[in-house]
């Protein structure tokens, strides 16, 4: 059997190498603990040895945290709860050893490794962008399982321990030295030198662990019983507000971070290992932990499949227009370090486009995420003109001017003469590309590239394969998407695409059910109920009436009354109503643009007046929510979707379907094919037409199938 630790004992120091040969990254798993018990015995027995280190032979990675596949092929909680005692003993026992051992970190040091880092005795970290740690364990459902929701408190204080394990979040080296989460920041190319020098201090007794402080708030708020009450209760609010309580992890973790505090550090650990595997076995655990396979896999996928092409680099980038989306995606492009160059009809849209990038920029800064160095070397690598200077050498062009095919068509025979080589990428929601390529003399390197607003936050870019467009040409937008950091799902042609084309009969149906009269904040609550961020009814004030009006029409041509857009919209939109950057819209806005209730004035729009109809949230979702789930399915047998988990990436990092229901294919197997078949025959009956089930859905229903296997790794 190969090994996963090796060790070598260098003038008394024992040098454990952690280089895991059959997997891509080093990852914990059950067949390692008989390793890690055989090197604790030698440590402990073997009088040559006087302290040792623990290092990586992965390059950018450290320990990545519990093998997640072992974890979703657990079938019991109290297999779980098994797999996490087991993780605290042997952590316990590394924390026990008399003989002190140094965690030489470079990588990504995550759930399980960062555990592994706080058993240890010292902690030496690169100040590198790649070492990265985390306990992201309640982003996949569960909650640190090794002991780290009692070791990280101890270490860095209750309330930063909180944040951490609450949130998951990603906390860099700089950031990791001022928690007190690591002891010593070094370059990689002295940590293994440092490392072993801090084994030896500590070993000799010249270096000892210090006591930590601390500081006043902490004093008054965490060291003693009624200040961590305040800090748990205000934790449990936080998570609530955030969450309206969809998500059992974190607030199991808050519980068992405070058992530890009540009852002491083994109580606190049992709790953790119960915890632990009652929150493998959650529906929540179980969408999450698909959502990583699933995105995963997207890093790999090149778009065209087995097709032998290879991505050409974008070395050079062009956007034409610098409106919110063009200087959207300027920002995410510069940030990667490609050039940009900006193209729009007057200086002023130019330097408003180009503010726009400062912006964003600025913001990252204010984050500490850029030096001021790296913003002024980005900030030098956009500029712009309002003519074709500059484009000559660009290998992409991105347009995202206005939504009308002939201005397209224009731009693109610009684009043609002005960039002879470069591929043409529309940023277009609605015209489909190949209508756009019509016009063009290389249709082959006409793509669109449909990214989210506002760019720089939203993580998917669906990259859209008309009939003409070439595999080279996809692969290139698929890997320069991936390059700019967004999640990239390859669809193909058609009215709305995907995103927008299920989002329609959703809104659609919102719009319905305003029409109907029940009420605007009530279909908005519904849906914030059931996990989206925001409901449909704001979606469209903040999305703007005019561009969620434009798309109606398209969409109803494309497929009939099934998606025509409601009365109420086309008369809101009438009504000159353009959402919250109008200052009018569903909602009322202040001065300010702060929103106030809803606008009732909107009401009398609605074919229904009077008093508001009662309607149950239950059935506001059921009308919703069933006809996006049904179009999904009609996606995918209309080709649009390449396979299911295309399809629930794009909806949950697209329009924000709910993260803990995986995606509109995982919520069908949740509810059941055939259940959901009755339900959209029944609002068929009711609503002729608008609700018919996707043929494929029918059949697979007869069948008894679901989309993905029921038990173990989903992909
Ligand atoms: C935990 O630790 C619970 C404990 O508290 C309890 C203990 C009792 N397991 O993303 P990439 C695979 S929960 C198994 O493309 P990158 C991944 O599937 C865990 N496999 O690379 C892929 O495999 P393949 C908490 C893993 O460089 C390959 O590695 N930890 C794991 O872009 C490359 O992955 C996390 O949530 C794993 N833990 O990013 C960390 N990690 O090539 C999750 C990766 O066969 N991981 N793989 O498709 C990550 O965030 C990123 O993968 C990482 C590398 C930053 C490590």
């Amino acid at each position: 059997m190969t090994q996963t630790l090796s060790l070598l004992v260098e003038d008394g120091v024992a040098v454990i190498t952690f280089n895991d040969p059959n997997a891509p990254v080093n990852a914990l798993n059950s067949r390692l603990a008989s390793e890690f018990d055989a090197m604790f015995t030698r440590l402990e027995t073997d009088a040559s040895i006087t302290c040792a280190v623990l290092i990586s032979g992965k390059p950018d990675v450290w320990i990545a945290g519990a093998d997640i596949e072992e974890l979703v092929s657990l079938t019991s909680a109290s297999a779980g709860e098994t797999l996490s005692r087991n993780g605290q003993r042997m952590l316990d026992r590394l924390a026990a050893l008399k003989k002190p051992v140094v965690a030489a970190i470079h990588g990504a040091c995550l759930g399980g490794g960062l555990e592994v880092a706080l058993a240890c005795h010292w902690r030496v970290l690169t100040d590198h962008p790649k070492s990265v740690t985390a306990l992201p364990e309640t982003q996949l459902g569960l909650l640190p399982g090794a002991g780290g929701t009692q070791r990280l408190p101890r270490l860095i204080g209750l309330q930063g321990a909180l944040d951490m394990i609450l949130t998951g979040k990603t906390i860099r080296p700089r950031k990791a030295r001022s928690l007190g989460l690591i002891d010593d920041l070094v370059h990689p190319a002295v940590l293994r030198r440092v490392a072993i020098q801090r084994a030896k201090e500590l070993a000799s007794g010249k270096r000892t662990r210090e006591e930590r402080q601390s500081s006043a708030s902490e004093m008054l708020l965490e060291d003693n019983p009624v200040g961590r009450a305040v800090v748990f209760r205000q934790a449990r609010e936080q998570v609530m507000k955030k969450t309206r309580g969809a998500y059992p992890a974190p607030l199991a973790a808050i519980d068992v971070i405070a058992e530890g505090y009540s009852h002491g550090v083994s109580r606190g650990l049992d709790a953790e290992a119960k915890q632990f595997g009652a929150l493998a076995m959650t529906p929540v655990c179980r969408e999450l932990t698909f959502l990583f396979f699933a995105t995963t896999a997207l890093k790999k996928d090149t778009g065209v499949g087995e097709a032998d092409v290879v991505a050409s680099p974008v070395q050079r980038l062009a956007v034409l227009g610098a409106g919110f989306m063009g200087a959207g995606i300027a920002s995410v492009a510069v940030q990667k370090l490609t050039p940009v160059r900006l193209r729009d009809a007057s200086l002023e849209r130019i330097a408003g486009g180009l503010r726009a990038v400062r912006d964003v920029l600025t913001e990252q800064r204010k984050k500490r995420r850029l030096t001021p160095l790296a913003f002024d070397d980005m900030m030098s690598l956009v500029s712009g003109s309002t003519d074709y200077t500059g484009f000559k050498r660009a290998d992409l062009v991105i347009e995202a001017v206005f939504e009308d095919l002939s201005v397209k068509h224009t731009v693109l025979r610009e684009v043609e003469d002005a960039a002879p080589d470069a591929i043409f990428a529309s940023n277009t929601s609605t015209i489909p590309i190949a209508r756009i390529a019509e016009v063009a003399a290389h249709p082959d390197r006409v793509v669109g590239m449909h990214f989210f607003s506002p760019v720089h936050k939203m993580p998917l870019l669906e990259v859209i394969a008309a009939p003409q467009t070439s595999a080279q040409t996809i692969a290139t937008t698929v890997a320069y998407g991936k390059q700019i950091g967004k999640t990239v799902i390859v669809v193909s042609d058609g009215p709305g695409f995907y995103v927008n084309r299920i989002l329609a009969p959703y809104i659609n149906e919102a719009g319905r059910l305003l029409d109907e009269g029940v009420a605007m904040d009530a279909i908005d609550a519904a849906l914030v109920g059931y996990g989206f961020p925001v409901g449909p009814i704001t979606l469209l004030d903040e999305v703007g009436l005019d561009i969620a009006g434009k798309s109606g029409p398209i969409m109803a041509d494309a497929f009939g009354a099934r998606l025509a857009p409601s009365i109420t919209l086309q008369r809101v939109l009438e009504d000159g109503r353009l959402g919250r950057k109008g200052g009018r819209g569903f909602y009322l806005y202040d001065d300010k643009g702060k929103r106030d209730g809803p606008d009732k004035s909107v009401y009398a729009l609605t074919p229904a007046t009077g008093a508001r109809l009662d309607m149950s949230a239950e059935q506001i979702v059921d009308r919703t929510v069933m006809a996006m789930l049904n179009e999904a399915v009609r996606c995918l047998e209309d080709g649009v979707l390449r396979n299911t988990r295309d399809g629930d990436i794009g909806a949950v990092f697209g329009i924000g379907f709910p993260p803990f229901r995986g995606g509109p294919f995982r919520t069908i197997d949740a509810l059941g094919v055939a259940n959901c078949v009755q339900r959209l025959d029944a609002l068929d009956a009711r609503f002729p037409g608008r609700f018919t089930p996707a043929t494929r859905l029918r059949g697979m229903a007869v069948r008894g199938e679901r989309f993905y296997p029921s038990t173990g790794k989903p992909l």
